[in-house]
């Protein structure tokens, strides 16, 4: 039979190098196999398989055939994508997937034509709620593509990478290239980033992935001037389709894996817009629960057993699938985020401005001296000042400190009143020396101190004008 070497996969030794060959023998079929022979990504050849092994491998450049295989990849990748597009119910949020729905598509083609020939798919997602509800989603679809597909004969190679900042680094790209390096293809490897946010900084990852990756970019962030990520041609944000940051990263990657196979996401898209405090929310119980999950297992990998700092959704699944794991983590993280609230809202200082309450809170002295990473401050902030806002029935502001960050949270009712990006930038100029960066959105920004020596003085500064500010 005929067969396409369409990628290598080159660990160090001969043994254990494996090969992705596309074989044509009335119909195509991505295998993984194994050689004595060192094979090329790129070459047609005539050959023989037993035992997983390439045994005979007589080179041809036999035009017709390569051409016959082209366009069988084609086929088949198109053959793979047996969704559609995703209804959830919500007209405001499928207007806008429907308008997306071609980008998506075109993007999905992209990365099914990745998997038929067997390149590294390099998948990066943000390590919050909506991140993580977005990969887990994606997995779900490219696992059941994988089941389904008559020519995908082997596990997918797709490095799941759970990604702790909203920039795309110089780093990060020269570790994702490096990783690929194992590999040889026929084509690029693809990258998938999920939720990051459009900040100048990434521009310098794009720069070095772009050459080297095909890039598919899933993002719900306001789109900023200078962020060069909007260039790619699978760049896929709804500010570019009429909609805005409350359809969600992780609803997104849901409409896009919605695409490849007709699963049930409803409960991961659910999770997003509540991790994302969406005004489209309408949380059910199992939606809940799996936010809760998420919500914990993206802070604290920890607490599944094998996990060390990455977090792939291969695991998420196996904590989900698991009634009782995931009922005593969800009751562990409730148990410790209210008794973090009650403690925090008799330690917190409160400064009054006419008729608005600003509190500050050391997280430190709420979070104790243990080992627990859950919750972290910024996400606790937001879950603070919900519970202030209840307990009060009227807007506030919340600074939480924690070594040298500071997390600011305010009402969503004061959006207009007060400009806190606008005051943080001002704060930042003040102490220049001291204060590192300032940054975020309109309701909910942060302060990162160079030391914590001047964090008294910075949080004071921000509390006067604040106050200035509401009069
Ligand atoms: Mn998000």
């Amino acid at each position: 039979m005929k067969g396409l070497v369409s990628c290598v996969r080159r660990r160090g030794d001969a043994d254990s190098t494996d090969y992705f060959i596309v074989v044509n023998d009335n119909g195509i079929r991505t295998r993984s196999l194994h050689s004595k022979l060192n094979l090329n990504a790129g070459e047609l050849a005539e050959l023989s398989i037993a035992d997983g092994y390439v045994g005979m491998f007589q080179q041809t450049d036999d035009k017709k055939e390569r051409e016959a295989i082209d366009k069988a990849i084609e086929a088949s990748a198109s053959a793979m994508i047996k969704g559609g597009a995703y209804e959830k119910g919500v007209a405001a949020l499928d207007k806008i997937t429907a308008k997306m729905l071609p980008k998506l598509q075109e993007a999905m083609r992209l990365l099914a034509r990745k998997l038929t020939i067997g390149a590294p798919i390099v998948i990066r997602f943000h390590n919050d709620i909506d991140g993580s509800s977005g990969a887990y989603a994606l997995h779900k679809a490219i696992a059941s593509a994988a089941e389904t597909s008559e020519h995908m004969a082997y596990k997918p190679n797709i490095m799941w990478r759970m990604h702790g900042s909203v920039s795309y680094s110089r780093e990060d790209a020269t570790g994702d290239v490096l990783n690929c390096n194992n590999f040889e293809c026929m084509e690029k490897p693809l990258l998938v980033i999920l939720d990051f946010g459009t900040a100048e900084e990434s521009n310098a990852g794009i720069e070095i992935a772009r050459d080297r990756f095909d890039i598919i970019w899933l993002d719900h962030h306001p789109v900023i001037e200078g962020f060069g990520g909007k260039e790619l041609a699978h760049y896929i944000n709804p500010w570019q389709f009429g909609g805005d940051s409350n359809y969600t990263a992780g609803f997104l990657t849901c409409a896009f894996a919605k695409t490849l196979a007709d699963i049930d996401v409803n409960e991961m898209a659910e999770a997003s817009l509540i991790g994302d405090y969406s005004e489209y929310s309408k949380p059910g119980a199992g939606s809940r629960r799996l936010a809760a999950l998420l919500d914990l297992l993206t802070s604290d990998t920890r607490v599944i057993a094998g996990a060390k700092g990455n977090l792939t959704p291969e695991e998420i699944d196996t904590v989900v699938k698991d009634k009782a794991k995931s009922d005593e983590l969800i009751a562990y993280a409730e148990n410790r985020v209210s008794e973090m609230l009650d403690l925090a809202i008799t330690s917190v200082k409160v400064y009054r401005a006419a008729k608005v309450q600003i509190y500050v809170l050391d997280f430190e002295g709420v979070r104790g001296d243990g080992q627990e990473r859950y919750p972290l401050p910024g996400r606790f902030a937001s879950r603070l000042l919900g519970r202030i806002e209840e307990l009060n029935n009227s807007p506030a502001i919340l600074l939480l400190h924690f070594g040298s960050f500071v997390s600011t949270r305010m009402s969503k009712k004061l959006i207009g009143r007060v400009e806190l990006l606008k005051i943080l930038e001002e704060v930042h100029s003040d102490y220049s020396n001291y204060v590192d960066s300032t940054g975020g959105h309109s309701n909910a920004a942060s302060i990162k101190l160079k030391g914590d020596e001047m964090k008294k003085a910075v949080i004071g500064s921000v509390v006067e004008k604040l106050k200035e500010a509401l009069g």
